[in-house]
């Protein structure tokens, strides 16, 4: 039975996948680096450090420790000026409805995200105060697809990761809700998410009715 739900953040509750895409797509031009949608695939719910090597091995360009530094934060500078404007209607549509709904019923939420801009982010869109555990970059030593972001989240709230579910957008998010012995319902398309249990277009599509059936 389904006690707990434990939500990614980019590309699950607000549509900031597309400037981590911007950023990097920006970053990868001054390195002569070409980066499509396809290839972004790879980036969603990876830290922004496994981003940049990922980025230069595609690109076959070699940057030492403190220059990956310097490239990270050039990403981040980008990132954070993209979501300057950011506000509490940039929710995606239903999220505010199916988090009250879980609240009301005494379901657990947590937030399991790979983003070290998650607390700014929760706080900009005002929904800070449904989640009793955020897990997010700045509290995790290993990046999806490892399940420590997920087992973090269910240990902070008290539930057995058989108990929880987890909404993901990122392949490498699936795979750690699922190596971390997770119900995964993905949030995009069933043909990248081949591994989640089945997949949603958003949480608009989402009610107590379908997380009881789980
Ligand atoms: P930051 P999520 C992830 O967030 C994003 O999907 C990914 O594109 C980004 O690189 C990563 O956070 C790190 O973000 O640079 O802000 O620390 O989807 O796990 O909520
Ligand atoms: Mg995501």
């Amino acid at each position: 039975m389904i006690q707990a739900c434990i939500f990614d953040m980019d590309g699950v509750l607000v549509s900031t996948e597309k400037y981590h895409f911007e950023a990097w797509q920006r970053l990868a031009a001054t390195l002569g680096i070409h980066i499509d949608e396809e290839f972004n695939e790879n980036l969603k719910g990876v830290s922004r450090a496994v981003c940049i090597d990922l980025i230069l091995a595609h690109g076959g360009v070699h940057k030492t420790e403190e220059e990956k530094r310097e490239l990270a934060a050039q990403k981040n500078a980008w990132f954070l000026e993209s979501i300057s404007h950011i506000n509490p209607v940039d929710v995606f549509p239903g999220v505010r409805e199916f988090l009250t709904q879980l609240q009301m019923h005494g379901y657990k939420i947590a937030l399991g995200s790979a983003s070290k801009n998650a607390p700014l982010l929760l706080e900009k869109l005002q929904i800070a105060q449904f989640f009793e555990a955020v897990i997010d970059g700045n509290s995790i030593e290993k990046a999806k697809p490892n399940p420590e972001v997920f087992l973090k989240g269910a240990e902070a709230l008290g539930v057995a990761p058989k108990n929880c579910v987890v909404f993901e957008d990122a392949i490498s998010g699936v795979q750690a809700a699922r190596s971390a012995g997770m119900y995964c319902i993905g949030v995009g398309s069933p043909a990248i998410l081949t591994q989640a249990n089945f997949c949603i277009q958003g949480l608009h599509e989402m009610t107590l009715e379908r997380l009881r059936e789980l």
